[in-house]
C-alpha cells in the first residue's frame, strides 16, 4: 500500500459467487487509520583509543551526556575496555548535535577521542 494512509479492510464481499473478473472488486473499506510511525532512534557511541586522557572522557560525559561522576567513569571503564559503548539514545538531529559537539570538543583539546552515532 503506498497510501499515506492505510485503509482497513474489514469486509469484503466479491467472492466465489461473482463472474471470474469481478472477484475480488467490493472490499469496504470502513476505516482509515492514520499512518503514524514513530521516528528511528539512533545511538551514539564512544570509542576507545590509546591516548585520549580518562579524566578528558569522564569530563565529556559529563557535561555532553548529562551523567553524573560516578556514571561517567563507569561509562569510561567500560569503553576503554571493550572499544566502544552506548553513551546514550537520541533522535537523528539530537544524536548529530551531541557527536558534533564531543568531536569539536576533543579537536580543540588535540585528543583523538572518536564518537559516532548509528540507527538503533
Ligand atoms: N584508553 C584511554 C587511556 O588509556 C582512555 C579512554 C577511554 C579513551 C574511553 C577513549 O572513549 C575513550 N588513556
Amino acid at each position: 500500500m503506498t497510501n499515506a494512509q492505510q485503509y482497513r479492510i474489514v469486509a469484503a464481499t466479491g467472492g466465489p459467487d461473482l463472474p471470474d473478473d469481478r472477484q475480488g472488486d467490493a472490499s469496504v473499506v470502513v476505516d482509515v487509520k492514520p499512518k503514524t510511525k514513530r521516528p528511528p532512534l539512533y545511538k551514539v557511541l564512544l570509542l576507545n583509543d590509546d591516548y585520549t586522557p580518562m579524566e578528558f572522557v569522564v569530563h565529556v560525559l559529563e557535561r555532553f551526556f548529562g551523567m553524573t561522576h560516578a556514571q561517567a567513569f563507569e561509562v569510561m571503564l567500560t569503553v576503554h575496555k571493550k572499544g566502544v559503548a552506548v553513551v546514550g539514545v537520541f533522535s537523528h538531529e539530537i544524536a548529530e548535535t551531541k557527536v558534533g559537539q564531543v568531536m569539536d570538543f576533543a579537536r580543540r583539546h588535540q585528543h583523538p577521542l572518536q564518537c559516532t552515532m548509528e540507527k538503533e
